[in-house]
């Protein structure tokens, strides 16, 4: 049995594709006919009645929303891949730490600059969601900055799956703007060799920044 994976390209699900590829993991993916930074299709309420993706159904057929979710559930699924650190060690609470971080308030703020309206009441005020929403996601990449060093991956020395979520949230701020070593991550994960024909269907007609080959 497979997982199935349900996604738009440029869209969230990609670091699940790249979790799953790098799991070795058997999957099918399913491309919705939409464009990132609109809603979809209403039709697709009846698998995730919340209407976002990605959404993963399990190969015993359990549907997963959430991609931090989704990858912590592939990296305890195929432990042999080194995809996080062990459960229970201190890394791994720094995975989680960077991973929840990283979905809860970044591609957070990328909804709220995407889909400003959702955020506020006043018609007047979409613009100003917006701004912030961008503002809020510069400033918690420029946290994780921070946090890393030369050649470096956001635990340390090894990639892991937060490296993928880091690349995602910062090929859509756009690169080039101030943050090197969030640059330098995106770069080696949009190279590696099992991700970068994944980077390149999900990003490279959408993103002015060709990633992986600077
Ligand atoms: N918290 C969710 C966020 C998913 C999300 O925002 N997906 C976007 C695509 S990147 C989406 O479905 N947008 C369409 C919409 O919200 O209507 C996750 O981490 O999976």
């Amino acid at each position: 049995m497979a997982y199935k994976l349900y996604n738009r390209d440029g869209s969230g699900g990609f670091v699940v594709e790249a979790a799953l590829a790098l799991a070795d993991a058997p999957f099918e993916l399913v491309k919705l006919d939409s464009t990132p930074g609109t809603p979809l299709p209403a039709a697709f309420r009846e698998i995730n009645p919340w209407g976002q993706v990605p959404v993963l159904l399990t190969p015993d057929g359990t549907m997963l929303t959430e991609s931090a979710a989704m990858l912590i559930h592939i990296a305890a699924c195929y432990p042999d891949r080194d995809l996080a650190p062990r459960p229970g060690t201190s890394a791994h609470g720094r995975f989680l730490r960077w991973l929840v971080f990283m979905s809860v308030n970044l591609y957070e703020s990328v909804l709220r600059k995407g889909y400003p309206e959702r955020y506020t009441t006043d018609a007047a005020g979409t613009a100003g969601v917006s701004e912030a929403g961008a503002k809020r996601l510069a400033d918690g990449l420029g946290l994780i900055e921070s946090e890393l060093r030369p050649d470096g991956y956001v635990l340390g020395e090894t990639m892991s799956l937060a490296d993928l979520y880091l690349a995602m949230l910062n090929a859509w701020h756009g690169g080039g703007r101030g943050l090197p070593l969030c640059d330098a991550v995106t770069h080696r994960v949009a190279a590696h060799p099992v991700i970068a024909p994944i980077w390149q269907r999900n990003f490279d007609q959408r993103l002015p920044t060709k990633w992986g080959r600077a």
